[in-house]
């Protein structure tokens, strides 16, 4: 057992203590520990409200809500119109859109429309000057839904001290974009987001996955930092959608179909592995950006923010779990059972895949890049334990704000060469922008679209920009406890 464990283990026994109601059937046929029994909840309003102006496209209601994950694992959390994931909204590209948000809570709130061309007023991020849908009230978004592929929205709000603020509690949805030109080769097609709930504070390594020793780690410096780290994000239950495995309908096929799978990470705080024994990933679109060259894996590697949209053809008739490669995250519920139809053998079957190392670049072209008009390089720094115990980031020595310093010329094209001087792995996003990933750990790559990127402990990336979207733009990291404590900087337009 890690530290990691232990901790886990602690927490579940604490508060499991007395409430442990699980049925033990259910728990060890999924081999899932005991979890705390249900909370109590005051009951929330569900009366409508009321239009205002022109009708729009789509409401968002902002609440609190309760959440059963699995048959008496009943959690607090606030989501969008009761739901988990928010509901799907799914447009055309070019279709001008109203969505209406209504914030049924005690806090201000941003909805950020992730992956969408959108000016700064609607991006749904303070820092660009979006105006917040105040507490208690309503306001309404709209924009052009480009480009297209999958997208998704999700709060935007400073969280800080508070594990039940922003993207630690369950305000994310999927938006889907409809290109014209989908030749929609599938059978079915799923949506599926990787969770984890009930986030806490803690010494152990929240990052679950070590980093590999065969990376080059390019940006490691002569001599580690000797300072204990700070407190992280760790969490107990984890889900797929709203449901821990086993708790949820299975997801069913037939021999010969080809699934779509649509995966979002929409944690606050983990990469994570997702496996299917037996079955493997045609990887299409990443952060819904079709690839220059789709690829078979068996492993799919997914950040938060990051979405990535792969076919999986169903030739191994069984009753599987799709789950996270760790045990102890699948066992605390991510993953969901995949079921052939005309099966007897009822109980899932969880085999690892082969061993397999994520690389986007696998994904890309070689065509060589034009030069850029200016490089720009961000060095990223860990401040370990600082105020609070938590760990306090740095770009190009600053906390945010950083907020003359980056600056766009209209129609410039700009390479960013991001330095992970930290032993952790970060998905760096930039808003209201794509950009193209040119470099990641010294090899070359094109044709990849992405608007957050995987940067590896000690490692490096380049991507390349075509300032086109002037406004504001925020740039992060999108754990949301490395964004709260100085993993931001702000560009802005000459
Ligand atoms: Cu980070």
């Amino acid at each position: 057992m890690n530290r990691r464990d232990f901790v886990r283990l602690g927490w579940a026994t604490v508060i499991g203590a007395g409430a442990g109601k699980l049925g033990p059937a259910f728990a060890e046929s999924l081999g899932l520990r005991h979890v705390p029994g249900p909370l109590q909840h005051p009951m929330i309003s569900t009366s409508e409200p009321t239009a205002t102006g022109r009708a729009a496209d789509f409401t968002l209601r902002i609440a609190p809500m309760i959440l059963e994950l699995a048959p008496q694992v009943v959690i607090s959390t606030i989501g969008y119109g009761d739901k988990v994931p928010g509901p799907l909204l799914r447009v055309r590209e070019g279709q001008r859109l109203t969505v209406e948000v209504v914030n049924d809570t005690d806090v201000p709130e941003y909805v950020h429309w992730h992956g969408l061309f959108v000016p700064s007023e609607v991006d749904g991020a303070e820092e660009e000057g979006t105006p917040s849908v105040p507490a208690h009230g309503r306001r309404e978004y709209q924009f052009v839904a480009k480009p297209a592929g999958s997208r998704w929205y999700h709060s935007h709000t400073a969280a800080m001290m508070d594990l039940h603020r922003g993207s630690y509690t369950g305000q994310f949805g999927f938006l889907m974009v409809d290109s014209a030109n989908d030749p929609g080769l599938y059978d079915q097609e799923v949506f599926l987001a990787l969770r984890e709930w009930e986030y806490f504070l803690s010494t152990g390594d929240p990052d679950e996955m070590q980093s590999d020793p065969n990376d080059p780690m390019p940006e490691k410096p002569a001599s580690p930092d000797q300072r204990p780290n700070g407190l992280e994000v760790s969490a107990p239950l984890y889900s797929i959608n709203d449901k821990m495995l086993g708790a949820g309908e299975p997801l069913r096929v037939r021999s010969g179909q080809r699934i779509l799978m649509h995966l979002l990470n929409a944690s606050a705080s983990q990469i994570h592995r997702i496996g299917l024994f037996g079955h493997h990933f045609q990887v299409i679109a990443l952060d819904g950006n079709p690839v220059p060259t789709p690829q078979t894996v068996d492993v799919i590697e997914i950040a938060p923010g990051e979405r990535v949209d792969a076919i999986v053809e169903m030739n191994l008739p069984g009753v599987w779990i799709l789950g996270e490669l760790r045990d102890v995250a699948r066992r605390s519920g991510m993953g969901i059972v995949v079921e052939y139809a005309n099966q007897a053998q009822p109980r899932p079957q969880w085999l690892p895949p082969p061993k397999a190392r994520w690389d986007y670049t696998i994904f890309g072209k070689p065509s060589p890049h034009p030069a850029p008009d200016e490089t720009i390089d961000m060095v990223f720094e860990k401040v370990p334990g600082g105020p609070h115990g938590i760990n306090h980031w740095l770009v190009n020595g600053k906390e945010y704000p950083q907020e003359r310093e980056f600056v766009l010329r209209q129609g410039g094209r700009y390479r960013l060469v991001f330095h992970n001087r930290s032993d952790d792995s970060h998905p760096l996003h930039m808003h209201r922008h794509l950009f193209e990933l040119v470099e990641l750990n010294g090899k070359p790559t094109a044709g990849i679209k992405k608007d957050t990127v995987i940067v590896p402990a000690f490692g490096r990336a380049a991507v390349d920009l075509i300032a086109d979207q002037p406004g504001l733009t925020l740039f992060h990291c999108h754990m949301q406890q490395h964004m709260d404590f100085g993993f931001m900087a702000l560009f802005r337009y000459a």
